[in-house]
């Protein structure tokens, strides 16, 4: 049996090479997971086959950040700043092969391929979440208070300065409406139905009309229809939201270089990455 092994693999082996040497390349990373490090300045992708011996790995010198934006981002593969490798080893790498600022001695590479020809292709998924309480369509651009965040990611959909998820009420169900007006406070520019908006009834201006309570038993002026003081408060508080980044990159027209070896993949999966970056943004809306 290892002798009908041997004799496929050199079948394999010598369909591979075009100038005498022996080259051994099985270039199968169908099984292999995509893995990242580094970040602007020196991106690291990279797939390694345990099996064979053998790793494929990409390096995008940008300087930008990639991953925090949804977008679709193309690279072309120049040798310099951004190439991609191709190598097979004495015994499989690890990640920390890649990772590592100064590259390790060991394991020792067999084999080098330089893809110095190609494009490589990032694809940038962001989901963005207010995590405010309320299950909101990310697919809808919805934006009730017109403040530019649509609201599935706007942790305050009626721009009250209210937080969405602190005036929902102890029922998401059936989230509060104090004026019974038919909007629920968290879509509802006046929650209490007084004719000055909730953002208005802030008379210390802090952009916080919780803590403006001119009758105890009542509670805030916001919410109590029997006191209307109103503050010119044009600014919205501040906004935070997060993010989660995904990827999938793929590389095509590449052409691999090891001397007078060439290999060419027009077109090349590299893989995905479900959380490659997650965080979370702050900023205030212009008015
Ligand atoms: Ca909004
Ligand atoms: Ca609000
Ligand atoms: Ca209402
Ligand atoms: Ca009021």
């Amino acid at each position: 049996m290892k002798k009908i092994v041997l004799f496929l693999f050199l079948i394999a082996t010598l369909i591979a090479c075009d100038d005498g040497d022996v080259v051994v390349t099985s270039f199968d990373f169908d099984d292999a997971t995509l893995q990242n490090c580094g970040g602007p300045g020196s991106y690291v992708f990279f797939k390694i086959n345990t099996n064979s011996n053998e790793s494929l790995s990409l390096l995008l010198g940008t300087s930008d950040s990639i991953f925090n934006v949804a977008d679709t981002l193309s690279f072309q593969l120049d040798g310099s700043t951004n190439f991609l490798n191709y190598r097979t080893f004495s015994e499989a790498p690890t990640a920390s092969y890649f990772c590592n600022s100064i590259p390790p001695t060991s394991p020792t590479v067999l084999q080098d391929y330089i893809g110095d020809d190609g494009i490589a292709t990032l694809i940038v998924l962001a989901t963005l979440d207010d995590n405010d309480g309320i299950e909101e369509d990310s697919e809808s651009n919805l934006d009730t208070d017109m403040d530019g965040i649509p609201n599935y990611y706007d942790f305050d959909d009626d721009g009250d300065n209210v937080p969405t998820a602190f005036e929902i009420g102890p029922d998401p169900e059936n989230p509060q409406d104090t004026d019974l007006d038919g909007t629920p406070d968290y879509l509802d520019a006046d929650d209490d139905g007084d004719m000055v908006p909730t953002r208005y009834e802030d008379t210390d201006a802090d952009l916080d009309p919780r803590n403006d309570i001119t009758d105890v038993t009542v509670g805030a002026d916001y919410l109590n229809p029997a006191v209307s003081t109103e503050t010119i408060v044009d600014e919205y508080v501040l906004h935070s939201y997060s993010t989660e980044s995904a990827i999938n990159l793929f590389l095509t027209n590449v052409v691999l270089t090891n001397g007078e070896e060439q290999l060419t993949q027009e077109s090349l999966p590299f893989g995905s990455i479900n959380s490659v970056f997650s965080g979370t943004v702050t900023i205030t809306p212009e008015r």
